[in-house]
């Protein structure tokens, strides 16, 4: 058993299968080279079944060690103070990874979750989307300029933001070539796709358990 156990649930349906967000997790410790388990628990009753490790009932969720951590984005500055490949520790690198990771959480996805959420409920023109807008176009005009968020190079902060602005409908929401560039470039590292693939990979095995 590793240090570092990573949890999710035992079975989403087939729509969020590649964006549970303990993609995040499972490809940075891909990224640091980090061993880790990937542990779950049951979709069904996730309303109250894990209040006490997650106290919205959600996942993703981390244990190192007997550390508990829930949010994806501490679980992911707490990875990155383990490895350099992940959060610089020089101070001005450390401090750029963590302003541009919590600008993906707290400027960008707070946004666009929202936004996604009502355009899916069939609402498309919906009061988000002028804010939406000039958040995705401040980001444009960002990568325009650089090939990465923080330190010149590949760090937690892309990781975060990547994920964000992968989402098809946010990725398809205007014209943006360097927000594009950068998400493919971003979701083509290898451990991006690892990642992706053993979450995928557990969601489907897990069908043939709930059809019997
Ligand atoms: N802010 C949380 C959001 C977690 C989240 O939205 N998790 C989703 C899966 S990606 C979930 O558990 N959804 C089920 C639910 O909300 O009932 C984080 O980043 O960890």
């Amino acid at each position: 058993m590793n240090e570092l156990t990573i949890w999710t649930y035992d079975w989403v349906p087939e729509g969020p299968r590649g964006f549970v967000r303990d993609l995040r997790l499972r490809w940075a410790c891909e990224e640091a080279g980090l061993a880790y388990d990937v542990r779950t628990i049951p979709f069904d009753g996730r309303e109250t079944n894990h209040l006490v490790r997650q106290p919205f009932g959600q996942v993703p969720y981390l244990n190192d060690g007997d550390l508990e951590i829930f949010e994806s984005g501490a679980g992911l500055l707490h990875l990155g103070r383990k490895s350099e490949k992940l959060m610089p520790t020089d101070p001005a690198g450390e401090a750029e990874t963590l302003q541009w990771a919590i600008a993906a959480l707290n400027s960008i996805e707070m946004v666009s979750v929202p936004w996604w959420f009502l355009k899916m409920c069939g609402d498309a023109d919906n009061g988000l989307t002028g804010w939406m807008t000039r958040r995705l176009d401040h980001v444009e005009q960002v990568l325009s300029e650089r090939e990465w968020l923080a330190a010149d190079r590949f760090t937690v902060a892309d990781l975060l933001m990547a994920d964000v602005l992968r989402v098809a409908d946010v990725r398809a929401f205007g014209d943006r070539p360097a927000t594009e560039s950068y998400v493919t470039r971003v979701t083509d590292r290898p451990a991006f796709k690892k990642a992706k693939a053993d979450q995928i990979a557990l969601f489907d095995a897990a069908d043939a358990m709930r059809t019997g």
